[in-house]
């Protein structure tokens, strides 16, 4: 078997350019003697126009910038590969799902939807989650989300949609926001976005990294076999971390301290060498099972519930290396729903069927030319011969006179392919049907797959969509839209609906007057036709849906933060008891103390300080731990110790102490509320005890100590 993991890094290698040990010279290769001084007429007289040094590291520097994505624009993306574990072979021809162990080059790009490429990587948003393959049969993009449905139904809304979440058109705000009238004003009309409104309000919107989401293709696609037979499928990414959120108020925080914060994180990962792996799983669904379900396969706000149909895992993706140049990759990547390889085709899902027009298009204006597909990030490992000729930064010299086809005058090459060698076929379906501009009556379920995810959630996630439904809505200043959406909550769920009305100081409307104009043709709206409904589901919870019990969810807390706080006197042998037990768990302690420096520990040794309290802030860490030691005196009702203590607190993070460190806890604004049955404080008299720091680790496997929420909100 070929190993292909490093083909691209391979062709990238010829595009590589590395300055070290040499001579810096113009664009044109002549070596420059003075990058510092213009060329001017005497040394305090005006610049020259003649000095073509300056002039082109001007011009070159004032055209650095280029459109910024229509949505996406904040991303950040990894080198990896894709590895078969299980081969489907009955169900697709396509090569690289062809063999277990075949490896194939990937580039993945995760990112937020509304904000712009400057903007916060902690908004609560939907998280791009996409993938290009470098195949051997040419380029195959999984471009998807971290959510698997969406919020619209047919193409043609989306600019509106985006129109509407966008910052507002006059004055530019808010940025990276849903929060604000357009965007509501625009949900309250269209109950077809309740599914998605429900998943945009959990904490799936607020990831704790991008390593620990899943990732999901939404759309139904089709698998093509060798014999041309067509099966539906649904793509899923699994993260190897498990699947977390960070709360609300913490997400907000992490904005001001550290805007980069996922960024970092994936970054972080890689070059420590923790790689971030998903698994590739899949839900077959026999082309007879079209109609078999109370939803549309294709409709793209429904999912199929894994109870109905499992997942399949077929390999893994592996990221493994950061870019080398964040514009010319992360940056300049263009990916495509359209980009797909013999094996893989398109179902009629309306959404899918305008995506197919919109990523070319959006690419000509966004990379200035039909050539983005020659950028080295974009460049196919399969090799590329067409008639395709000319057009901005042509980087291909094609030789030869022929650039058409048929031609007899190039021996009629490059040939067409036969669907045996390789060439792509369009799965053959059959169509026979007037052309209408019409919903189906089949998409006019908007609330039954909104109550099942709601049903889905525990205690903790239902209370946080509430109050992340309080904080949107009450950012909107029209009180007709805040009742719009009450009413549509209310055929959600009742309760839900009343329980953001308390927030709101409202009262959910009875549903019959609430005014929908639900987008669609006035005829239909007259005739009542395409009423918006709810249909049961025949499955009332699935834990997939849910966080919290999450089947993708392990104890792990490999490349966990913990915020070690220490001052001048810390107990050496405390510090270095937590610190070894987490990295034997592959997770890192940051010491943090009122300094920079070092600390002076009880042994008169040194401890290097990572952070301040000025350069670091709870909300950055998994969990807190205070050391023992006479250094506490300095940490006792500490103003910053007790903020950073209190965030924790508050985010239901693990804080644990040792020894005279306890009192550090119990000085803190918090220490009356601490019930036993908290089990994120960890405190042991004992100090340095390998009994606590693996107390430690356990609790920290929890992700957070949710429960604690009772008392802090009741
Ligand atoms: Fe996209 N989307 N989208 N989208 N989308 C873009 O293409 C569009 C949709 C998604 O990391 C744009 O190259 C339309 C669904 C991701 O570079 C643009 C419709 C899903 C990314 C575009 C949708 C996505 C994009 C902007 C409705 C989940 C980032 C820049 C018909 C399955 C890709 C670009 C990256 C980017 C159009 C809906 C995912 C404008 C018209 C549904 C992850 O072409």
């Amino acid at each position: 078997m070929k190993n292909l993991q490093d083909e691209k890094q391979r062709d990238l290698s010829i595009n590589k350019s590395d300055g070290t040990n040499k001579f810096l010279t113009t664009d044109q290769g002549v070596k420059i003697n003075d990058d510092n001084n213009s060329l001017k007429a005497g040394e305090r007289g005006p610049s020259l126009l003649e000095d073509f040094i300056l002039r082109e590291k001007i011009t070159h520097f004032d055209h650095e910038r280029i459109p910024e994505r229509i949505v996406h624009a904040r991303g950040s993306g990894a080198h990896g590969f894709f590895e078969v574990t299980n081969p489907i072979p009955e169900l697709t021809k396509a090569g690289f799902l062809q063999e277990a162990g075949l490896k194939t080059p990937v580039f993945t790009r995760f990112s937020t939807v509304a904000g712009s490429r400057g903007s916060t990587d902690l908004a609560r948003d939907v998280r791009g989650f996409s993938v290009k393959f470098y195949t051997q049969e040419g380029i195959y993009d999984l471009v998807g989300n971290n959510i698997p449905v969406f919020f619209i139904q047919d193409a043609s809304k989306f600019p509106d949609l985006i129109h509407a979440v966008k910052p507002e058109p006059h004055n530019e705000i808010p940025q990276a926001a849903s929060a604000h009238d357009t965007f509501w004003d625009f949900i309250s009309l269209m109950p077809e976005s309740m599914h998605m409104i429900m998943w945009v309000m959990s904490d799936r919107a607020i990831p704790r990294s991008y390593r620990m989401m899943e990732g999901f293709g939404v759309h139904t696609f089709r698998l093509i076999n060798e014999a041309g037979e067509s099966t539906f499928v649904k793509f899923h990414w699994k993260p190897k971390l498990g699947t977390h959120a960070v709360a609300w108020d913490e997400a907000q925080k992490i904005s001001g301290k550290n805007p980069d914060f996922h960024r970092e994180d994936l970054w972080e990962a890689i070059e420590m060498g923790n790689f971030p792996e998903w698994e590739l799983g899949v839900q077959i669904i026999p082309a007879e099972d079209e109609n078999k379900y109370e939803f549309d396969l294709l409709d793209p706000t429904k999912l199929v519930p894994e109870e109905l149909v499992p997942v399949t895992i077929v390999g893994r993706m592996v990221l493994n290396r950061n870019p080398d140049n964040f514009f010319a990759e992360t940056e300049q990547i263009a990916f495509h729903p359209g980009h797909v390889v013999p094996g893989i085709d398109f179902s009629n899902d309306p959404l899918l069927q305008g995506r197919l027009f919109s990523y070319t298009d959006t690419q000509l204006s966004r990379l200035g030319s039909p050539n983005f597909h020659e950028i080295p990030i974009n460049r196919s490992v399969a090799p590329v011969h067409n008639n395709q000729r000319d057009g901005h930064m042509r980087q291909e010299i094609n030789v030869g006179r022929v650039s058409y086809h048929p031609n007899s005058l190039g021996g009629g090459c490059p040939y067409q392919a036969k669907i045996s060698e390789g060439g792509f076929s369009s799965f053959e379906e059959r169509i026979d049907a007037h052309k209408i501009r019409e919903r189906s009556e089949s998409f006019n379920d908007h609330f039954g797959q909104a109550k099942l995810f709601f049903n889905s959630q525990t205690a903790t996630e239902k209370s946080h969509i509430v109050k992340a439904l309080r904080f949107e809505l009450g950012k909107v200043e029209t009180t007709a839209i805040r009742l719009r959406m009450l009413g549509l909550l209310s055929q959600v769920d009742t309760e839900l609906a009343e329980k953001v009305a308390i927030g709101l100081g409202a009262t959910v409307p009875p549903v019959l007057e609430t005014p929908l104009n639900h987008g669609v043709s006035p005829e239909n709206l007259e005739e009542g036709k395409h009423e918006p409904q709810t249909v049961d589901q025949s499955v009332a919870s699935s834990d997939a849906l849910t966080m919290l019990k999450n089947p993708t969810n392990s104890p792990t807390i490999a490349s966990r933060k913990v915020a070690v706080i220490c001052a001048d006197g810390v107990s050496e042998a405390s510090v270095m008891n937590i610190k070894s037990a987490l990295l034997k768990e592959d997770a890192k302690g940051c010491i943090i103390a009122p300094h920079l420096g070092s600390v002076l520990t009880d042994s008169d040794g040194a401890i290097h300080v990572d952070f301040s309290f000025l350069t670091a802030s709870s909300v950055l860490f998994d969990a807190v731990y205070v050391a023992d030691g006479l250094g506490v005196k300095v940490l006792i009702d500490n103003d910053d110790v007790n903020e950073f203590l209190t965030d924790a607190y508050k985010h239901c993070k693990v804080i644990g102490a040792d020894g005279q460190a306890i009192s550090v806890i119990n000085a803190a604004p918090f220490a009356a509320k601490i019930t036993n049955e908290d089990e994120g404080i960890i405190l042991s008299g004992d100090a340095a005890s390998q009994e606590f720091a693996q107390e430690f680790i356990t609790a920290m496997g929890k992700h957070r100590i949710w429960d604690r929420e009772k008392n802090l909100y009741n």
